[in-house]
């Protein structure tokens, strides 16, 4: 068994992701169990097999603490990890293939919080773990966008230790030659040093370079998938990349 956590920028296409690779899955004849750890979904492009919003009610818990927004997800994240042995159990209750677990849409609330380590700890705990870190190329064709993606993508992978896979998604959303460029740079630190340089000056420039050098090591060993979530271009390799990520061969689609 196979448990993903996909995580990945606000409206980088998690849910979205997460609905249309567990229908690619079970059209593979793989089993799926769904989760949704996001208090604060309105909807949900998918029917979750498990809700944390059937444990916790978000709206209720901003309009009696009076919290905003923000400090009502933490609250919430809160009362799920005082119930996180219930959660488990019934997410162990099911025997499926792959367990996705869609995250909020808040980045930091899971990959920068203790309750996202505890999450991320407790569930998935007897088969192999990973973690989708998502991209939008909407955002992160552009060069220091991109640097700061790599940033974020290493502070997940140093937080969380799990094996991981960068997924750009919405590639049927953008000219291909902008997904080339990402591929480009993701493979050779020169070519994104030049594309620094030809697109900033200055500063900018400066500390776009300096960044890039730091965490670059840490982000060209964690592969890079690309994916639509509308078409499902990507996801045949997608699916081959998880098992190589977690170190066992290549399982043979039924
Ligand atoms: N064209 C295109 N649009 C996509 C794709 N994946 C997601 N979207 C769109 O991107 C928007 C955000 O998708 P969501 O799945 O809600 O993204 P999310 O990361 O779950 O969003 P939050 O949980 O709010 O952070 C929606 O309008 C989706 O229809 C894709 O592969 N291609
Ligand atoms: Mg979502």
């Amino acid at each position: 068994m196979y448990t993903i956590f996909i995580t990945g920028t606000a409206g980088s296409g998690k849910s979205t992701l997460t609905g249309a690779f567990s229908d690619w899955l079970r059209s593979q004849e793989q089993s799926t169990l769904i989760v949704n750890l996001d208090p604060a979904a309105i909807s949900t492009p998918y029917e979750a097999d498990i809700d944390i919003r059937e444990m916790v009610d978000y709206e209720r818990i901003m309009t009696t603490r009076k919290l905003g927004p923000n400090a009502a997800l933490i609250a919430s994240i809160r009362e799920v990890v005082r119930h996180v042995e219930e959660l488990v159990e019934e997410i162990d209750s099911h025997e499926v293939d792959y367990v996705l677990v869609d995250t909020p849409g808040q980045l930091e609330l899971f990959a920068f919080r203790k309750e996202g380590r505890i999450l991320a700890k407790s569930i998935g705990k007897y088969g192999k773990k990973l973690m989708f870190f998502l991209l939008d190329p909407m955002f992160c064709t552009v060069t220091r966008n991109f640097v700061a993606s790599m940033f974020l993508a290493s502070s997940i992978y140093l937080t969380f230790q799990l094996p991981m896979i960068q997924v750009v998604n919405k590639i049927d959303a953008v000219p291909r030659k902008r997904i080339e460029n990402l591929e480009s740079w993701s493979e050779s630190i020169d070519s994104l040093i030049v594309e620094i340089e030809n697109r900033s000056k200055g500063m900018l420039m400066h500390f776009s370079k300096e960044m890039a050098q730091a965490v670059h090591d840490i982000v060209s060993s964690i592969p890079m998938a690309l994916v639509s979530s509308v078409t499902m271009e990507g996801f045949p390799e997608l699916h081959a990349m998880i098992t190589r990520v977690v170190g066992e061969g290549e399982i043979e689609l039924r």
